[in-house]
């Protein structure tokens, strides 16, 4: 079976109690059951997380590695400034989706920028809470695809 991280950064534990015109009503635990649900519906093992700190995203992405078969990154902010992020993708080789709940593109000039971007398979970006299945889909395609399980 493929089993799936989906790794949460920075403030998205704040998801559904501030700025629901950016980022929708939805609150990460209810986004965590969505996703447990169709997990079990497209038959994926999924492991969810969240931390407020690099360095512990840091060590969720090196545990990924024998434990995990893809990584689904909604890295938050971190995502415009972290190289060690960057680093910790290239050193797992695990294929990975990065994530946003927001269009990052038709915002600030600064969201724009992804250290992740080039050690990725993919984007998913401005599908608000839908997008965290809808990686689920793209990563479990991947994996198929690729005759990686
Ligand atoms: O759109 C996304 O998913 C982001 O990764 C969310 C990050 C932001 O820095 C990225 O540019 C795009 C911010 C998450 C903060 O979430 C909050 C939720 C409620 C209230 C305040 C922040």
């Amino acid at each position: 079976m493929q089993r799936l991280l989906i790794l949460n950064g920075p403030n998205l534990n704040l998801l559904g109690t501030r700025q629901p015109e950016v980022y929708g009503s939805v609150t990460l635990p209810m986004i965590e059951e969505n996703c447990r649900k169709h997990a079990q519906e497209i038959g994926v093992g999924v492991a969810f997380e969240q931390s407020n700190h690099e360095g512990v995203l840091i060590d969720a992405i090196h545990n990924a590695k024998g434990n995990a078969d893809g990584i689904i990154l909604n890295a938050g902010a971190y995502t415009h400034t972290s190289v060690a992020l960057h680093d910790a993708l290239a050193s797992v080789d695990l294929p990975a989706v990065e994530l946003h709940l927001s269009n990052v593109h038709a915002r600030e000039e600064f969201r724009r920028v992804s250290y992740i971007s080039k050690v990725v398979v993919g984007q998913i970006c401005g599908f608000g809470a839908s997008g965290y299945t809808l990686a689920m889909d793209a990563l479990s395609g991947y994996l198929s695809e690729k005759d990686l399980l």
